[in-house]
C-alpha cells in the first residue's frame, strides 16, 4: 500500500467533480485513523453503484463492491461476520435514499456499527441526471425537463429520527474538515452517518452556492430535538457533527461476549450443533 493510498486504476470522474474532494479527504483520513490504532488492513470498504461507487477502485483497501442500494446491508454482513473489523461504505443519494432507504433506516434504528458516507449530489448522476430523493424542487434534468415538483428529503433529520448515534455533514470543498469528520465517524462505535455536499459539475454545479452558505458547527447538539432543528436550518448550511451519542450497539447486543471469529466452529461441529438444536426443539 503506498503512502498516498492511490491505485493504478484510471480515474474517470469529470474534471472538477466533488467526488475528488471526498476521495482526497478519505486518503487523508486513512493515515489519521492508523495513528488512532486502526490498521488500514482492518478497515473494510464497500460502495453502491453510481459515479460515487468508483471510489472503491481508487483506494487500495479490502472490501466488496456492492449492488445499487445494497452496500449498507453488505457492510452490516461483514461486521457481523467479523466484529473485529471497521467497516465503511460510500453510497450515492439515490443509492442510499432511493433504492437503499429501508437499509439506511434499519441500520440506524439498530445502531449497526458501520459508517455510511453519502455523496449527496442531488441527482442520479451515472445514469445521466435523473432526479433523486434529495433533488431540489425545480431541479431540471433529462428525465424531468419541466422541473422537479417534489420537496427534497432531508437525510440528516431522517437519520436522526431513525436512531443514528452519529450524524454529520461535510462538504467536498472543505477537504481537511471532511477528513476529520471521517476519522470521527469511523472511530465512533455504532451507526455513523456523514452526508457530504458533493457538487456534480455536470448536473448540479453547486460550488458557488455551497461556498457562500456553509457554516461550521462548533459542537454537536446535546438534545436530539436540537440536532433535528439544526438539520432543518435553511438560511445557512451547517457542516460538522450534528449529534454524537453512545447507545447499545447491535452486534454487541446480539452476540454478547461471543465472537464468530474467535469461537469459530468447524463444519462438522456446526452440523452437530444444528442437529442437537433441532432434536431438542423437535422433542418440545
Ligand atoms: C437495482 C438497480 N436499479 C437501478 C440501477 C441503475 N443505476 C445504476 S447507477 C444509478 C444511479 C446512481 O445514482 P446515485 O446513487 O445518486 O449515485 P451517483 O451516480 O449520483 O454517484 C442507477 C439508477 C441499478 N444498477 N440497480
Ligand atoms: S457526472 Fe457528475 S457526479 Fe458523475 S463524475 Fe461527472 S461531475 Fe461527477
Amino acid at each position: 500500500m503506498d503512502q498516498d493510498f492511490t491505485t493504478p486504476v484510471e480515474n474517470t470522474w469529470c474534471p472538477g467533480c466533488g467526488n475528488f474532494g471526498i476521495l482526497n479527504a478519505f486518503r487523508k483520513a486513512i493515515p489519521k485513523l492508523e495513528k488512532q490504532g486502526i490498521n488500514p488492513k482492518h478497515l473494510i470498504i464497500s460502495a453502491g453503484i453510481g459515479c460515487h461507487g468508483k471510489i472503491f477502485d481508487y483506494v487500495p483497501l479490502s472490501g466488496m463492491y456492492s449492488l445499487h442500494g445494497r452496500s449498507i446491508a453488505t457492510v452490516q454482513g461483514i461486521k457481523l461476520g467479523n466484529p473485529n473489523l471497521k467497516v465503511l461504505t460510500f453510497a450515492g443519494d439515490g443509492d442510499a435514499f432511493g433504492e437503499g432507504i429501508s437499509h439506511m433506516i434499519f441500520a440506524a434504528k439498530r445502531n449497526a456499527d458501520i459508517t455510511v458516507i453519502v455523496h449527496n449530489n442531488g441527482t442520479y448522476a451515472l445514469t445521466t441526471g435523473q432526479f433523486s430523493p434529495t433533488s431540489q424542487k425545480g431541479f431540471k434534468g433529462p428525465s424531468l425537463p419541466s422541473g422537479n415538483i417534489e420537496e427534497p428529503l432531508n437525510p440528516l433529520s431522517l437519520m436522526l429520527e431513525a436512531g443514528a448515534s452519529f450524524v454529520a455533514r461535510g462538504y467536498a470543498g472543505r477537504i481537511d474538515h471532511l477528513a476529520n469528520l471521517m476519522v470521527e465517524a469511523v472511530l465512533h462505535e455504532g451507526f455513523s452517518y456523514i452526508d457530504v455536499l458533493q457538487p456534480s459539475v455536470v448536473f448540479t454545479n453547486t460550488y458557488k452556492e455551497f461556498n457562500a452558505s456553509v457554516e461550521m458547527i462548533e459542537k454537536p447538539a446535546v438534545r436530539l430535538e436540537d440536532a433535528v432543528q439544526l438539520a432543518k436550518r435553511f438560511d445557512k448550511i451547517p457542516i460538522g457533527v450534528f449529534y454524537n451519542v453512545s447507545k447499545p450497539i447491535y452486534h454487541q447486543e446480539l452476540y454478547g461476549e461471543w465472537n464468530p471469529v474467535v469461537n469459530r466452529l468447524s463444519h462438522a461441529e456446526r452440523i452437530r450443533s444444528i442437529a442437537l438444536y433441532l432434536s431438542d426443539h423437535l422433542q418440545e
